[in-house]
């Protein structure tokens, strides 16, 4: 008579996979709190504490660490001494396991536990009984996810050797992945525990939320994982489109990481619209309309095909307007029944509600060949503080309201980035260049393109000038102030170079790279 040990906190499904392995002549083993569930539905199930000849103790600690569980797991039924020996202690073989472990992640996740809590809450008999079955998965059928239930019946019903050995090894492999990723939590919230936001070993565990057609090119595969379901990216509502693609989470990420300066909606409602990351053009307005025209004006050309963010509800009136643009993707905290009617018409347009605020303890991960970078999140752009007037023109009310909104700007655009801007809005922005002078001079370029006259707008640079001939450049341009870091050895060089041009520089003191 084979035989299945059954030992689960989450009970769904678990009644009708017992009953069906009774129906199939299988002897069923269990613990405490899965027992009573069982033979109140009825059936008849031997306490674990039979098999080992041994009470459960310390609060359900010790169940079923027990040699007469393990052994009866781990034997090798192909090895003679294996079977001889169990046999000698009167183990019998244990062919089936089914285990879902404490909820350690939820139990965190609900928030205001004490530690005690959370410690109890660390499986440690279910762990153990999962891995020595899936180390065994030659002989032994291993369940970790209620999900499978019904897989695992078929197969036993069927009675295809073949497909119950591929299903067996299948299943090891994810109860290995599970118990990696389960304490992986477990490691993660010691850490956390201990304010260690960069241990000695990182403990990454994210989850598949979705299999994506490809990657960055069509010769990619591609899947989007997820730290905790239900945050981030993974918690925006998609209301109309198809599926999201691996560039489009990518631009999401860009227009949120854009528009999040003016969340707090000091300047009125903000818009971004983002190509390959970048803004091509970002703006303030007093309504979504208005911020949506001003940042397309930017760059009306390269806003074909974007992903575009906004940090105020989608009316009617801004949807009307968006819809007459290819767009990919649009993300805002709500949208108007109309603008979804009307957003919803175009097949290709992914509407998705929500705000997804980035955590501030968050971590920034950079892949590297043979490795992984970490680091903080991109700080908010300091304003205000520690910023020094370099030059002997100090700028006006209105060039310091221009410099603010450019600084807030330039912290999301590709390095070497600068970004010309008047008004609330950007109207040149130089990106992902490998000179700085580079950057001015497609600032400049595009502004123009644009149709923009540039007198009097100010310039934003992520990171300090080296030389003088960017902002030489500059001023040649039209360009009145500028906002940068400072903190280059020629910063006499380029101080006088601003002066000499009659304009107004700040030294933020804060650099914005963005690689
Ligand atoms: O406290 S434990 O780590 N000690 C054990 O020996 C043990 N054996 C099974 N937890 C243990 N379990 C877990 O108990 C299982 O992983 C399962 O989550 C739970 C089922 O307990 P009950 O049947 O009493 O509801």
């Amino acid at each position: 008579m084979p035989r299945a040990l059954l030992s689960v906190s989450d009970k769904s499904g678990l009644v009708d996979l017992a009953r069906a392995l009774a129906s199939l002549g299988w002897e069923l083993i269990s613990t405490g709190g899965t027992s009573r569930a069982l033979r109140e539905a009825g059936l008849t199930v031997a306490d674990v504490s039979d098999v080992t000849r041994f009470p459960e103790m310390l609060d359900g600690r010790v169940k079923t660490l027990h040699p007469a569980v393990h052994g009866g797991l781990l034997a090798r039924r192909d090895l003679p001494e294996h079977m001889a020996a169990i046999g000698e202690h009167a183990i019998a073989p244990i062919d089936l396991v089914v285990v879902n472990l404490y909820p350690f992640r939820e139990t965190v996740a609900r928030g205001g536990v004490t530690p005690e809590e959370v410690i109890e809450q660390i499986d440690i008999g279910g762990p153990s009984m999962l891995r020595s079955a899936a180390k065994n998965f030659s002989a032994v059928t291993v369940v970790v996810d209620p999900a499978d239930y019904g897989r695992v019946l078929e197969t036993l019903r069927d009675g295809d050797a073949a497909a119950g050995a591929a299903l067996r090894r299948e299943l090891a492999a994810k109860v290995f992945a599970h118990t990696a990723a389960y304490d992986a939590a477990i490691a993660a919230w010691f850490a956390e525990q201990a304010e260690d936001r960069f241990p000695e070993r990182l403990s990454l565990a994210f989850e598949r939320a979705q299999s994506l057609r490809y990657g960055e090119n069509p010769d990619q595969q591609a899947a989007f994982y997820v730290e905790r379901k239900g945050a981030g990216l993974g918690a925006l509502a998609q209301k109309g489109g198809k599926e999201l693609s691996f560039n489009n989470l990518l631009d999401l990420e860009g227009a949120l990481l854009a528009a999040e300066p003016f969340a707090d909606g000091e300047q009125g409602a903000c818009c971004a619209i983002i190509k390959h990351t970048t803004p091509c053009g970002l703006a303030v307005g007093a309504t979504a309309r208005e911020a949506y025209e001003k940042a397309l004006a930017c760059d009306p050309v390269s806003a074909f095909g974007s992903v575009i963010a906004l940090t105020v509800p989608v009316d009617d009136e801004a949807a009307e307007q968006i819809s007459r643009l290819f767009v990919e993707c649009v993300v805002a905290p709500a949208f108007s029944e109309g603008a979804v009617e009307t957003l919803g018409r175009k097949k290709n347009l992914r509407i998705l509600e929500g705000s997804a605020p980035a955590d501030p303890r968050a971590l920034d991960y950079k892949r590297v060949r043979g490795g992984l970078l970490v680091q903080d999140r991109m700080p908010a752009a300091v304003i205000g503080d520690g910023w020094k007037v370099v030059t002997t023109r100090q700028p006006t009310d209105e060039e310091l309201a221009d410099l603010r909104f450019a600084w807030r700007a330039v912290r999301s655009v590709k390095s070497n980035a600068i970004v010309l801007a008047r008004g609330g809005m950007t109207l040149g922005i130089g990106a992902g260049q490998m000179s700085r002078v580079d950057a001015s001079f497609m600032a400049a370029h595009k502004a123009r393109q644009a149709g923009h006259a540039l007198e009097g707008v100010v310039l934003g640079s992520d990171a300090f000038f080296p030389f003088r001939d960017g902002v030489d450049q500059a001023a040649e341009a039209g360009v009145r102030a500028i906002v940068q870091p400072g903190g280059s050895v020629r910063d006499a060089e380029v101080i006088e170079a601003a002066n000499a041009h009659g304009m107004a520089m700040v030294f933020t003191g804060q650099r914005l790279f963005r690689h």
